[in-house]
């Protein structure tokens, strides 16, 4: 049995992908709410273990480990080679590739659209800065389209780490009240997601307390 543990608050999306990868890979965890409305990720005990105060954090065994992509890499590769990491290294290199640039450039889009849409309280709101957010969310998830024109999940046939970096954010994305852009194939890869019970428990989560608070 595995002893792992993660601290994070249930509608935080780098925690969500975290708690995906553990329940695809059907692992036993202890979830402890911490951080947003529950607070400590102040405390010196949580930051000995995560110097950002920031969360997800994943403890297994000896090991602690905090940023959400190294976290879902490392469960990937100790719990779930050859299903969600790919062991050929020129496989699992384009799961990488889809990892990273998910951090530098989907997450610059949507990410921003989350936080100038939902956490800006309306009255603050800047509907500029909100159009050229969605328009560069929309570049990002065209690319993610022109990928999955080829590829039922962002790296092959299957599903690996990249879908969950990735498709962590699309229950948001296509939640939040913007103008999409029609894009056959990400929205084929999202119904794939909802299919699995692990997305949905994980991902499919009610952001409703995150609106209009840019406090956490
Ligand atoms: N790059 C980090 C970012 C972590 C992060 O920004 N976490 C947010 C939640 S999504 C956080 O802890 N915010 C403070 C809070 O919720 O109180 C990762 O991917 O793990």
């Amino acid at each position: 049995m595995a002893d792992i543990t993660i601290w994070g608050r249930l509608n935080s999306s780098n925690v969500q992908k975290a708690i995906w990868a553990l329940e695809e890979l059907g692992l036993d965890y202890a979830s402890i709410p911490l951080a947003g409305s529950f607070g400590g990720n102040r405390t010196p005990e949580y930051l000995a273990m995560n110097p950002n105060g920031l969360v997800p954090t994943l403890r297994d065994g000896d090991l602690v480990l905090w940023e959400s992509h190294a976290i879902v890499r490392y469960l990937a590769a100790a719990y779930g080679m050859g299903t969600l990491c790919p062991e050929p290294l020129a496989e699992r290199a384009i799961v990488d590739q889809w990892t990273d640039w998910t951090a530098t450039t989907l997450q610059q889009g949507w990410l921003q659209v989350f936080w100038l849409l939902v956490r800006t309280p309306p009255e603050e709101q800047d509907p500029v800065a909100i159009d050229r957010a969605v328009a560069r969310a929309n570049e990002a998830y065209a690319i993610m389209d022109r990928q999955l024109a080829r590829t039922p999940f962002m790296a092959g046939d299957r599903l690996t780490y990249a879908d969950i970096v990735s498709g962590a954010s699309m229950y948001r994305w296509m939640t939040m009240d913007v103008e999409r852009t029609p894009l056959p194939h990400l929205e084929a890869w999202y119904a794939r997601l909802l299919d699995r019970p692990a997305y949905r428990k994980a991902v499919c989560v009610s952001y409703e307390e995150l609106r209009g608070r840019l406090a956490f």
